[in-house]
């Protein structure tokens, strides 16, 4: 079975301060809970956040990183060095990243590889903007996305991978795909990932839905026999909320 994974992406928000204070108030509600939690923050915080959710079921990661150990790459972070961390997820590709950051298949798929190799578990984010969607080509997109990011991983390595289905038009904008519809979406992701390898390894790919994922709609999600998780941004920034997305 696969184990639920909520991951909060906190985007470009909350100081040092904040983090801690953030999981100090948390981590109590969250013990014992048979859903992974996760905080996804900016580099800035991830040392303090796991130290202050040590003991916890509270997982970190990361929101990028680059695909090179070390080198001339100014203002970037290595795999290398989130490792020293220990921290345990990164976030590859967010929409945001191949929107505003150049992030493209072929580096989504070098910093997959990377992100492995130092055993930090990817989560890869695929979607389809609205004028995609519009043209009905929301699965021709997430395919290629897929594919790509895919391209030579070993298969015994799929299992330590999330995806996670962002549809672009619903992301911060209050507008979410309907439970079903990201389901079907979802669905034919992992039959993409069955084509690649196998319906076993398939079957064993956690694939998260995001964007506009709510307190009052995530149980509604999570009820869909292939959404295995959500990614989500503004409404992780509460603490109450996130428990409740957590506790869904
Ligand atoms: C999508 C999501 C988090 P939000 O980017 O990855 O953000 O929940 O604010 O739509």
């Amino acid at each position: 079975m696969r184990k639920p994974i909520i991951a909060g992406n906190w985007k470009m928000h909350k100081t040092i301060k904040e983090a801690v204070e953030f999981v100090n108030e948390v981590k109590s509600e969250i013990k014992g809970t048979d859903v992974e939690a996760v905080i996804c923050a900016p580099f800035t915080l991830l040392k303090d956040l796991k130290e202050a959710s040590e003991g916890t079921n509270i997982k970190i990661g990361a929101q990028n990183m680059h695909f090179e150990e070390k080198g001339a790459f100014t203002g970037e972070i290595s795999p290398l060095m989130l490792k020293e961390i220990d921290v345990d997820y990164v976030v590859i590709g967010h929409s945001e990243r191949r929107q505003y950051f150049n992030e493209t298949n072929e580096t989504v798929n070098k910093k997959v590889i990377k992100a492995l190799e130092y055993k930090i578990n990817p989560i890869i984010c695929v979607g389809e903007t609205l004028e995609e969607r519009e043209a009905d080509k929301t699965k021709d997109i997430v395919k290629v996305q897929v594919e790509k990011a895919l391209v030579n991983i070993d298969e015994k390595d799929i299992k330590d991978i999330v995806i996670a289905y962002e549809p672009i038009w619903a992301i911060g904008t209050g507008k979410t795909s309907s439970s079903k519809d990201a389901n079907d979406v979802i669905a034919y992701i992992r039959e993409v990932v069955a084509n690649v390898y196998s319906e076993e390894t398939a079957e064993e790919v956690r694939i998260q839905y995001g964007g506009s994922v709510k307190p009052a709609n995530v149980e509604e999600i999570m009820n869909e026999s292939d959404i295995d998780g959500a990614l989500v941004g503004g409404a992780s920034l509460q603490p109450k909320d996130y428990v409740e997305l957590v506790n869904f």
